[in-house]
């Protein structure tokens, strides 16, 4: 529960409002994201997400498809604005999530620095239902090349193929943002939230690897955490799924564990470690039974159901956001909340200047009502030196539209959008779930006609004049399940 005076301090978040709005007016037309660093070809000069290499990010749309339809991904190759829209399809599932993955390793190695990643956590493999594979894709000019499918136990990838695993319900790998040039390559990190870990039922378990140059590259370097795990504090719980939200940003790994028990408790935790081994910190477990860390663990908060690192090179603390979607406020149950927790990327801890967020905090939009599930999705994007979060509030009711949905954006200026908000293209219709997906300036409305799915895409930065992309099919796919950069 969150009390009125655990509200954040929004005075200390005013900053450089016209610099930052300069600054990002400067990205839209592409002469920040075209300028690199230093004389330092070849690198990946570019930011993640931009496959094609024109210095603009091309977003990435899941629909993993009605039950028994295959599932889609499409990527709006952005191609020198001759908008290039592609389409990868799969099994059922298949882009329930997406991401990417840099394996630069040596000079030529350009073509790598952003691979497309999608999960298809609903694939039988050995016979085993819903064990779920990741398929990993480079962008060769003209088209996405598959470079390999990966599943637990096989190629590489350590562990056992197991029914329900859901290996792949959430990806992650480290980005790079426009102005970093930093070209190593990263460790993919792939969710599997219905794995059973020492007998307990749907405990969940994280695995991560490295992929290589070569042509259909076998997984190197792989690893399972798990509360299981050496060095993990706390012990597998039934349902805490492990793995169902993924974070990556200097270093630092977050993962949601939104059903873990915390003193008994099914309240949901997340695991702070380093992306580089134990080193240089060991695993940590943070929750709202952290000191300092708004509010408390009660059943059923499912703290952890999204999480968001932000941070940029040179920083010493990050921002971390937690999403509580089933925090009950007084007596509103499951209103959510959200808890900003800055991270030391040098030892995981938390700084002890967490704020809380919620519908009834001064300056965000709305009113806390029972099913809101404020939380349920969170982004962020850097406007000028500042970040800006965005939090998903799939559940908002709006004009009597069950589940129509809203965003709340807090930065420079905290607003909510929706439906209703003067150009956002659409309208408030029961189950839209507006905002159930959120990735930088992308907004997944995977409810919108009726269950087909749309986005609405406000740019890079988030801050251009929203479009809405339907869904290609009129089918119930829910497009925008899942989305990215
Ligand atoms: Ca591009
Ligand atoms: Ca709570
Ligand atoms: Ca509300
Ligand atoms: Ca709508």
């Amino acid at each position: 529960m969150i009390n009125a005076n655990q509200n954040r301090d929004k005075s200390s978040t005013r900053h450089r409002l016209a610099a930052a709005a300069l600054a990002s007016t400067l990205v839209i037309a592409g002469l920040i994201i075209g300028a690199p660093r230093a004389a330092a070809e070849p690198e990946c000069l570019r930011a993640s997400y931009d496959f094609d290499g024109d210095y603009r990010t091309d977003p990435v749309i899941g629909a993993p498809g009605a039950s028994g339809r295959s599932g889609t991904v499409q990527v709006r190759i952005t191609n020198e604005d001759r908008e290039k829209v592609v389409r990868l399809q799969g099994p059922n599932g298949f882009g329930s999530s997406v991401g990417q993955l840099s394996s630069y390793v040596n000079e030529g190695d350009d073509r790598l620095c952003s691979q497309l990643v999608v999960g298809s956590p609903q694939e039988t493999v050995d016979g085993k239902a819903a064990a779920g594979a990741v398929y990993v894709y480079a962008w060769d000019g003209d088209e996405f090349v598959q470079r390999g499918r990966y599943t637990q136990g096989h190629d590489g990838v350590p562990g056992t193929a197991q029914a329900g695993a859901r290996f792949g319900a959430t990806v992650a790998s480290a980005t790079r943002l426009h102005d970093e040039v930093d070209p190593r390559s990263r460790r993919l990190y792939v969710g599997a939230p219905g794995q059973d870990v020492s007998s307990v039922a749907d405990a969940g378990s994280v695995t991560s690897f490295r992929l290589g140059t070569a042509d259909r590259p076998a997984a190197e370097d792989g690893k399972i955490i798990s509360y299981a795990s050496a060095g993990v504090p706390g012990a597998p719980t039934p349902h805490g799924a492990l793995g169902a939200a993924l974070s990556v940003s200097h270093g630092v790994v977050a993962i949601g564990a939104p059903g873990q028990a915390v003193g008994g408790v099914a309240a949901g935790a997340a695991l702070i470690m380093a992306e580089d081994d134990a080193a240089p910190f060991a695993p940590r477990q943070l929750s709202q039974s952290t000191s300092g860390v708004p509010g408390s663990s009660e059943r059923g908060d499912r703290f952890g159901a999204a999480i968001e690192l932000a941070g940029q090179e040179g920083d010493a603390v990050i921002p971390l956001v937690v999403g509580v979607p089933g925090e009950d406020l007084s007596s509103v149950a499951d209103a959510g909340s959200a808890v900003n927790v800055p991270i030391r990327i040098d030892s995981g801890a938390p700084v002890p200047v967490s704020t809380g967020w919620n519908q009834d905090s001064s300056d965000l939009a709305g009113t806390a009502e029972a099913g809101d599930a404020f939380g349920s999705a969170i982004t962020s994007v850097l406007i000028g030196d500042n970040w800006e979060f965005i939090i998903g509030i799939p559940g908002e009711d709006i004009n009597g539209h069950r589940d129509a949905g809203m965003v709340q954006v807090i930065g420079d200026d905290d607003f909510g959008l929706s439906q209703s908000s003067s150009g956002i293209p659409g309208g408030n219709e029961n189950g839209d779930r507006f905002g159930a997906a959120l990735a930088g300036g992308v907004i997944g409305v995977p409810g919108e006609n009726a269950g087909s799915g749309a986005v609405i895409y406000r740019g890079p930065a988030g801050d251009s004049d929203p479009v809405r992309w339907l869904a290609p099919s009129t089918n119930a796919d829910r497009y925008g399940s899942a989305v990215a950069p």
